[in-house]
């Protein structure tokens, strides 16, 4: 069989259906650089932790709502689709009765899968919001903090991220790139919808025949791949806007700094010069102070400031850094020295976010609007910045700060969860489980059995992108690519939008929701709609639907010369004011400080972080865990596949340790570890590695949380980072997510037969005795007492007994 189009959040490939079932995966013929995660697809697609069946948490079916306690630690009982629809919609009807909209959160934060029409929160959204409205969330884990502070600082996040100065630019004209982060060559691959041809690749490799430096700021030499020249400042973990600040102080000291520039498009400096210099506070924030701070010498860091003002230079921060606690410092500070430099606005030079960070950010692709599922607005104004999730579920009612408000969090009763995994995504993860023990239901649609899945009352199962139909691409895509269905739905799994449209019809808003459209008719809706519009625009001349479909992709329009944000300010400021109160970069923000935040001040600012190196904290867990993105799957996605399978270390995830730090704790490569804090502990595989600083542990995101039965706090027995990471905002004003670091301790496994991993099987499953002789009528809302139930599966890990290939369903017939 000849191979079909689709693509991923890692990229469009191909798939060829095999005949005895599953699929081969191909690379798409124009990507130069396929994604490593393209080998984890095909082992997923029918993985045993697919949800085959609707199920319902047994003490939910026997008590009904309101038993939260057993979320996560009881079997499940699988139920017909019918049943299972009627249970969802008349707690979601009775929640709204009894407390208003509200009461629903309906904010599921999470990556889903690429996809335009069948994007699981725009779905979930869509359906929500005709409901009646649901408690939203905003922001996300990836960029939570800048995208509060940058508006307030340049007037416009997106323009900073999406206008940055291209690979191609940085390749001709940066000399010295300063990277703080690096430019981690493992998540280029990975854009929200894909990009077809992954160039960056390429270009971090042309850095070398440039011969453009890279000053490479990170306690983790991979976080640069080989190849460009390479001066490694290994930094100690979270102290970089220390050293930020004491670049620009030796700038100023030496008088290297452009003060021109500073006067013209800046404004604040001088308050923020009398905080650098000591004026303000007594204590100059020069190299010999940052030195012992970032744990590098003094004279390195005023040399690389030297080599920084003497030629072009791009200062790049990856938003890792600002996932962490006081995350906004490092942005609005690394803004700061590259104003010093006074080079913002220059091809090549100034400032930078989020290069390394997500695929899209310096490509070259056009920044075209893709088609999109309409959304209805939101009747319900609550939201909660996405990485307070589990604050909301324990303090309904409490008041917090956000971007300058005072909000107070509502009273949740039902959360719909779909395409996300908060097991995996949250901080505090022990924590996160007592947050999801509180409210009454909790609804997830889910592919897989997640630990969300396992956290859930009413667990439906939903269809991946090879089982659907649909099209997809990403920010600076170059091509719209059809999505062809290569699969049947495993088990009896349903696309969210069927599921929708099941609950929509017994809501009683099925035609709003549906607009009486098949899905294939809402593809080809969606995109005649988009092709008039592009033609209208003279942006380009898409062909007919059918003609795209049978083609599987249309190369989009090229993208006129590159612009960016801060080319035409730096020009004429005064005819081209950025967005903020002043017009010009704000390097103080009288904004801000008049909120007067003691974690988020009016200028950038050294605030120590509670969990760093050397501090008091440190004595009792002395080693700082970095918890960063993963090289083998996309978040926790694909971790059941090939090449996330293929790097675990003693069958855990694997936690890299500096050789010096695993002798003094008689640690040999391969070894089982436990790393541990107050707050949960996980077992992991140790991988000695002398590309990090001693001190620092590398354990990154996604290995699925197994937390080990009876363990409080928790023990994941699997590796999950998340486990010991702290639920701190990085500051009252943007409430960003802080996972990236957090104080542990280490030790080999001695505790003799270590608890085994078990969620690369289904949790227990008992069969409902009411499904087995359901007649399956459609219609009704029911909360009916709970029949008795059958094990067809007593403990984990035993996986479930393979069920019968079920028929295709058909999202029309669950309308
Ligand atoms: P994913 O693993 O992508 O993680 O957190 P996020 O929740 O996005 O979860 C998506 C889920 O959606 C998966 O379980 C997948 O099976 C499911 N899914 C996929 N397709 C579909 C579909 O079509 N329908 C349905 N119903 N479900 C689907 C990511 C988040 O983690 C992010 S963005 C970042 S940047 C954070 N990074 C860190 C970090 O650096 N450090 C720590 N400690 N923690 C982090 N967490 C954050």
């Amino acid at each position: 069989m000849s191979s079909l189009p689709t693509t991923s959040h890692w990229g469009a490939f191909r798939v060829r259906p095999r005949p005895a079932g599953g699929v081969l995966v191909e690379p798409h013929p124009e990507d130069p650089a396929p994604s490593p995660l393209l080998a984890g697809v095909a082992g997923s697609l029918d993985h045993r932790t697919r949800v085959r069946r609707p199920a319902v948490r047994e003490g939910w079916l026997r008590g009904g709502p309101g038993t939260g306690a057993g979320r996560g630690r009881e079997p499940f009982v699988e139920v017909s689709w019918e049943r299972a629809l009627d249970l969802v919609a008349g707690e979601l009807a009775r929640v709204k009765r009894e407390f208003g909209p509200q009461a629903v959160f309906g904010g599921s934060y999470g990556w889903a899968s690429a996809g335009r029409f069948h994007h699981a929160q725009s779905q979930l959204h869509r359906f929500l919001a005709l409901f009646g409205g649901y408690t939203a969330s905003r922001n996300s884990y990836s960029l939570g903090t800048s995208l509060v502070l940058l508006p307030r600082v340049v007037g416009d996040a997106e323009a900073v991220l999406r206008a940055a100065s291209s690979w191609p630019t940085i390749v001709r004209h940066t000399r010295l790139l300063v990277a703080f982060g690096g430019v981690p060559a493992k998540n280029v691959y990975v854009t929200p919808g894909g990009v077809t041809r992954h160039t960056t690749p390429g270009f971090l490799a042309q850095l070398a025949d440039a011969g453009t430096e890279v000053a490479l700021v990170s306690p983790l030499r991979d976080d640069l791949p080989d190849g460009p020249a390479t001066d490694w400042l290994p930094i100690a973990p979270g102290t970089d806007t220390a050293l930020m600040l004491a670049l620009t102080h030796t700038l100023v000291a030496e008088d290297l700094h452009d003060r021109a520039f500073l006067a013209r498009c800046t404004s604040g400096w001088p308050v923020l010069e009398r905080y650098l210099d000591g004026r303000a506070d007594g204590t100059p924030k020069d190299a010999d102070w940052a030195a012992p701070i970032c744990g590098l010498a003094a004279e390195r860091i005023r040399a690389l400031a030297r080599r920084m003002a003497a030629t072009r230079t791009l200062v790049t921060v990856t938003w890792s850094l600002q996932r962490a606690r006081y995350g906004e410092q490092p942005v609005w500070a690394a803004l700061a020295l590259a104003c010093a430099l006074g080079q913002l606005g220059l091809p090549g030079g100034g400032f930078g976010h989020g290069y390394g960070s997500m695929g899209d950010v310096g490509d070259t692709g056009p920044a075209l609007r893709l088609p999109f599922l309409p959304q209805p607005a939101n009747p319900v104004e609550e939201f909660i910045p996405c990485a307070r999730i589990a604050d909301l579920l324990l303090h309904p009612g409490e008041e917090y700060r956000y971007d300058g408000t005072t909000r107070r969090y509502p009273d949740v009763r039902l959360v719909h969860w779909a395409g996300g995994n908060p097991f995996h995504h949250h901080q505090d993860l022990g924590r996160l489980r007592r947050a999801f023990a509180r409210p009454e239901t909790v609804v997830v649609h889910e592919p897989h059995w997640t630990a969300t899945a396992r956290h859930a009352d009413i667990v439906l199962p939903a269809t991946t992108p090879l089982e659907r139909e649909d099209f997809g691409g990403g920010r600076r895509d170059t091509h719209l690519i059809a999505m062809h269905r290569a699969a049947a739905p495993v088990g009896e799994a349903r696309d969210d939008h069927a599921i929708l449209a099941a609950l929509a019809e017994r809501l009683g808003f099925a035609p709003e929701f549906t607009e009486g459209r098949s899905p294939r008719q809402w593809l080809e809706h969606l995109y005649g709609q988009w092709a008039g519009r592009l033609r209208a625009d003279g942006a380009g001349d898409p062909p007919p639907f059918d003609r795209f479909w049978a083609d599987g992709e249309w190369r989009l329009p090229e993208q006129a010369a590159e612009r960016t944000l801060f080319a035409e300010f730096r020009a004429d400021p005064e005819r081209h004011p950025l967005a903020t109160p002043s017009g010009r970069i704000e390097l103080h923000s009288p904004a801000i400080a008049a909120l007067g935040l003691p974690d988020c001040p009016g200028h950038p600012a050294w605030l120590d972080p509670p969990e760093r190196l050397g501090t008091p904290a440190a004595r009792r867990h002395p080693l700082l865990l970095v918890a960063n993105q993963p090289a083998t799957r996309l978040h926790s996605q694909l971790d059941v596949g090939a090449a996330s399978l293929a790097a675990k270390v003693a069958g855990r995830e694997a936690v890299e340790l500096h050789p010096a730090d695993a002798a003094e704790r008689s640690i040999a490569d391969g070894d089982l570890v436990r790393i541990f804090n107050d707050r949960g502990a996980c077992l992991a595989g140790a991988r000695l590695s002398d590309r990090l600083r001693p001190g620092v542990v590398r354990l990154p995101t996604g290995a699925w949380f197994d937390p080990v039965p009876g363990t409080e706090p928790p023990l994941c027995a699997h590796g999950n980072p998340n486990a010991l990471t702290a639920d701190l905002p990085s500051s009252q004003l943007s409430q960003g997510c802080t996972g990236q670091h957090a104080l542990v301790q280490l030790e080999r496994w001695t505790g003799g037969e270590p608890p085994p991993v078990t969620v690369r099987h289904p949790p227990a499953l008992l069969r409902d005795t009411e499904t087995d002789t359901d007649t399956e009528t459609a219609g009704g809302t029911s909360t009916a007492p709970a029949p008795p139930t059958t094990p067809v599966q007593s403990t984990a890990p035993t996986p479930v007994q393979p069920t019968a290939p079920a028929p295709a369903p058909s999202p029309e017939a669950a309308r």
